[in-house]
């Protein structure tokens, strides 16, 4: 298990941001490390130690952060790497709309911070201008009719290095800005607006969710690449469903999808 840092990232004031932070659930707990592998794997490690709902663990730099199927996410200094621990009492089909949930609030807060109007891709992504500025991880530990665990794994490219490799794909909200963005300012408004929407997702009021995903979102009637292990599909994005499954208009007919990378066309 990775050593806790004594040495707190200079763009975290723990107290000042602690002290601020009126949260009843999110961040009533919050681990900081200067570098660390990955903040979800440590989140891992803490939910074998009875970590509380809400716990949160941030980084300044991972050296093995991940993404989907193991893929790699470049995590240099100036981003907000980031982990949340939750024990949502939802039924497992729905996990999807905890990914949901955790879009919305880094919408929010990238507006309320910025002004900027980022755009949600399904199912993890948040872009500007088309590239990736945000990736969601959501891990989930269930049994057949309850969630254990899941742990959301936030990636934001905020003030950091755009890996060269990636310059097509992906940008950073201080290339958009031209100038740098608190990442203290941006924290708490992300941990906030969860706050606010996670106490909306456990009270079941999908509906919410739903409607405030579907507001960030540019993805209805665009037409769409959609990859998964099996699978290339093409068709038109018409809604998601309120399990947050994409529904697609395709040459057969109306699918469901319910995992897989996409394109826009
Ligand atoms: C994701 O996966 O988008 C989820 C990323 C989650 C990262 C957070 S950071 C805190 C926590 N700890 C972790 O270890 N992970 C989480 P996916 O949809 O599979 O996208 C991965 C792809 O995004 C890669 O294959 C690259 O193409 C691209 N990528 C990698 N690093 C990136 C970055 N910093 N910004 C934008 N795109 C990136």
């Amino acid at each position: 298990m990775a050593k806790k840092s004594t040495h707190k990232p200079d763009f975290i004031n723990s107290e000042e941001l602690t002290k601020n932070l009126k949260t009843e659930i999110i961040g009533k707990k919050i681990y900081f490390f200067e570098k660390i592998p990955s903040t979800n794997l440590y989140a891992k490690q803490l939910i074998k130690e009875c970590a509380q709902e809400g716990t949160i663990v941030i980084a300044d730099i991972q050296t093995s952060g991940r993404g989907r199927k193991n893929r790699i996410w470049y995590s240099p200094p100036g981003g907000l790497w980031l982990s949340v621990i939750l024990y949502p009492e939802i039924c497992p089909k729905s996990g999807m709309l905890i990914t949901m949930t955790v879009s919305i609030s880094v919408a929010q807060a990238i507006k309320e911070i910025t002004g900027l109007d980022p755009e949600i891709k399904w199912p993890n992504d948040l872009l500007l201008k088309e590239k990736k500025i945000c990736g969601i991880l959501t891990e989930i530990n269930a049994d057949f009719n309850k969630i254990k665990y899941a742990i959301v794994g936030i990636g934001i490219n905020v003030n950091n290095e755009i890996d060269e490799d990636l310059k097509n794909i992906a940008f950073s909200l201080k290339q958009e800005l031209g100038s740098e963005v608190s990442r203290i300012k941006l924290l708490s408004s992300i941990l906030k607006n969860l706050d606010n929407n996670y106490k909306k997702l456990i009270q079941k009021n999908y509906n919410y969710i739903e409607k405030t995903w579907i507001s960030f979102t540019k993805m209805i009637d665009r037409k769409v690449q959609i990859t998964d292990e099996k699978n290339v599909i093409v068709g038109i994005v018409k809604d998601i469903d309120e399990n947050g499954h994409l529904i697609i208009e395709s040459k057969f007919g109306e699918m469901k999808i319910v995992s897989g990378d996409i394109k826009y066309l």
